[in-house]
């Protein structure tokens, strides 16, 4: 492996524009924060950036709902994020802003650079223009029917319904999300960043350079987007929030928000460095310098193909050497989200629970979504805490600091190096240290705790606290090794737990200043008669009610939580969906609705979508065919009253005869919600 001089790590730059929640950090902050403490103790030579990305359609649409102004919503969300991560432990260099003017400069700088050398094609094009709300409308804002399934909620960009990609121009009768009214076409002209002839040189340096020290899901996701051809892109965008178009006669032009936010590294290094008397050139244009982006998956296109693209195009800037990119992380069965209010926020833990960063910080490391998604589920999360940091590291310590305090006057006893344990610890940190710089960070944290394992063995195998009543001497080489054995955690668990690392290092009233990865292993970290400080517990055990309450709370935030921007723009969109036409009266007495009861639910084989449902009607148990598979689990429908259309033709699905429909009210979002009696009703009762 090359002998790098230094290093470059980013984070993914949030979105201002609302709080961010545990999965973006399992996703990419955690990881990047545990590698860079690693870096760090190793004494390498690293700066750790990342800041609010301030800009971009999505933040100034926000803006038009919530009545209010970008700066406004950036200005709220930029500092609750930034503390949030700092007391996470999330120790970045520096927290910047793309609002900054140092970072407009820098993105301007990157656009006329491309600009002079002639790079850039500028396209004219006809984009949809919402007359009332005087804005161009990005293609997720028009909706319209889809030319391929004629379902009248297609969004500009793709039809949710048949899943086909699509270009605002191709929907039929489309519609502004924003005002509800037919947007009109614009001529506008834009600057187009020509991926397509920079296809060689990506399949060079991806294909040749990174197949093998890439993950897959990074290297596959690259790959596949170059495969399938590159498309020229345009750079720029109408509007007015963002960083300027810096040419004469470009007014109302901004750069597009993917072309400044990766700058945002830059300009973060550049203002790190101008506060820290460093030079920001080193950081990224040395080749000596490995750069590292730590995104999530959605973020992948734009950090293996886009921005090294830019990079390369700019000629002086080195490019990432890696992109260890997470998959999602889901909560409680399903896909999290701040708008549905399905997450677990990073501020709201931290009011939660004070003081429980590495509790956080252990979880998600434990369970990260390293190569596919994983789950957080608060039962998970309680059983970790209490079986593995409270039952293992917690209770190590802890035992350790008690025995040697009562036998021992709380000073570090007398006792000979044992080279056995010595090799242990040390082969422990390699493998640490390999797992790290191959970014298996969950492989990483086990093998720390396996030290700490190390330890409780000693202890049971040896029982001081029965030992000492017929051999002093013995007694004081178990504790010696178990309180070397703690102070090598407190090196070892430091990328991890850094909260931790410092409570073990007071307990034991060691500087931590004076140790450094190299020193794991050692078996002098404490020297004999050393003055041990107080002992205190590491972690407090998790009672259910705690867990329960958090579950609760999730529950009942998704029923009623508050109107989020995405909410407004749902219901807006609901408004305007099409309605069905007329009906008479006797149209409507046609159908026998009924109160049911459903009573089993099983998945139907080879068909991911359908329920085979059996339902109490009171006048008769019927089979249903539902197709809800999708979003409910079979065993949480048993019981549930529903409301039926019992007089449907029957129809053969997948070879079962249905008789009837259960009624569902389905959101724009696609979240269905059974239509069921408020109150516990008898089988059969009319509808009407
Ligand atoms: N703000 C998207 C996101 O938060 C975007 C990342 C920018 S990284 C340069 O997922
Ligand atoms: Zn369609």
């Amino acid at each position: 492996m090359k002998n790098w001089k230094r290093y470059t790590i980013t984070a993914a730059l949030p979105y201002a524009n609302g709080p961010k929640h545990i999965g973006h950090l399992a996703g990419a902050y955690l990881p990047a924060d545990i590698y860079v403490r690693y870096l760090r103790a190793q004494k390498r030579d690293v700066v750790f950036v990342c800041g609010s990305d301030e800009h971009g359609t999505a933040i100034t649409i926000q803006a038009i709902q919530e009545n209010t102004t970008p700066r406004a919503i950036i200005d709220k969300y930029h500092g609750l994020i930034k503390d949030s991560f700092d007391k996470l432990g999330i120790a970045f260099d520096i927290y910047h802003r793309t609002s900054e003017p140092l970072h407009h400069e820098t993105a301007q700088e990157f656009f006329l650079d491309f600009y002079n050398k002639g790079l850039f094609k500028e396209v004219t094009s006809e984009q949809y223009f919402d007359e009332e709300k005087k804005v161009f409308l990005a293609d997720r804002y028009i909706v319209g029917t889809c030319p391929n399934c004629a379902y009248e909620n297609a969004f500009g960009d793709q039809c949710e319904k048949c899943g086909k990609a699509l270009s605002p121009s191709e929907l039929i009768n489309p519609r502004s999300t924003l005002s509800g009214n037919k947007p009109v076409l614009r001529e506008t002209k834009h600057w187009y960043l020509p991926l397509n002839e920079y296809e060689p040189w990506l399949k060079q340096w991806l294909i040749r350079d990174h197949a093998k020290d890439w993950k897959q899901n990074v290297y596959g996701q690259s790959k596949s987007w170059i495969d399938a051809g590159l498309q020229p892109r345009a750079m720029t965008r109408d509007g007015e929030w963002g960083v300027k178009v810096p040419l004469p006669n470009a007014e109302g032009k901004v750069l597009y928000v993917w072309f400044d936010a990766p700058i945002g590294y830059i300009s973060a290094t550049k203002q790190w460095a101008k506060e820290n008397n460093k030079s920001w050139e080193l950081y990224w244009k040395d080749s000596d310098t490995r750069l590292i982006h730590f995104v999530g998956k959605d973020n992948i296109v734009f950090h293996c193909i886009i921005f090294p693209v830019m990079l390369h195009m700019h000629g002086d800037y080195i490019v990432p050497d890696n992109v260890p990119a997470n998959e999602f992380l889901n909560l409680e069965g399903d896909k999290m989200s701040t708008s549905r209010k399905w997450s677990v926020e990073m501020h709201e833990y931290i009011e939660d629970f004070p003081d429980k960063a590495d509790e956080l910080r252990y979880v998600l490391c434990s369970i990260a979504p390293e190569t596919k998604d994983s789950e957080f589920t608060w039962k998970d999360y309680q059983t970790r805490v209490n079986s593995e940091l409270v039952a293992i590291l917690g209770n190590l310590v802890n035992r350790v600091m008690v025995l040697t305090d009562k036998f021992f006057d709380n000073k570090v006893p007398q006792a000979g190096e044992c080279s056995e344990l010595k090799t242990f610890i040390t082969t422990q940190r390699e493998k640490i240290s390999d797992s790290l710089e191959h970014f298996h960070f969950r492989e990483a944290l086990s093998e720390m705790l396996n030290v700490a394992r190390h330890g409780n063995q000693l202890l049971s195998e040896k029982e001081p606290w029965k030992l000492i009543k017929t051999d002093k001497e013995a007694t004081a080489i178990v504790l010696y090794d178990c309180l070397q054995i703690i102070a090598n955690l407190g090196i070892l668990c430091e990328p991890f737990l850094p909260f931790t690392s410092k409570k073990i290092f007071t307990m034991l009233n060691l500087d931590e200043r004076n140790f450094a990865w190299a020193d794991a292993g050692r078996q002098d970290l404490l020297k004999v008669n050393h003055q041990l400080g107080k002992a205190s517990l590491l972690y407090q055990k998790l009672e259910d009610e705690v867990i329960e309450a958090q579950i609760a709370k999730l529950k009942k935030t998704i029923d009623h939580g508050p109107m989020t921007a995405e909410k407004t723009n749902t219901a807006v969109q609901s408004k305007i969906e099409n309605r069905k036409s007329e009906i008479e009266f006797d149209d409507f007495t046609k159908l026998d609705l009924r109160v049911g009861t459903i009573l089993t639910a099983e998945k139907v084989e080879k068909a991911d979508k359908l329920l085979k449902l059996s339902v109490d009607l009171g006048f008769e148990t019927r089979t249903i065919v539902s197709g809800i598979a999708e979003h409910f689990k079979p065993e949480d429908l048993i019981g549930l009253q529903v409301s039926v259309v019992s007089n449907l033709a029957p129809r053969k699905i997948r070879g079962i005869e249905s008789k009837g429909m259960i009624l569902l009210a389905e959101d724009a979002e696609g979240k269905l919600h059974f239509v069921s009696p408020k109150e516990l009703t008898t089988n059969g009762s009319v509808i009407r």
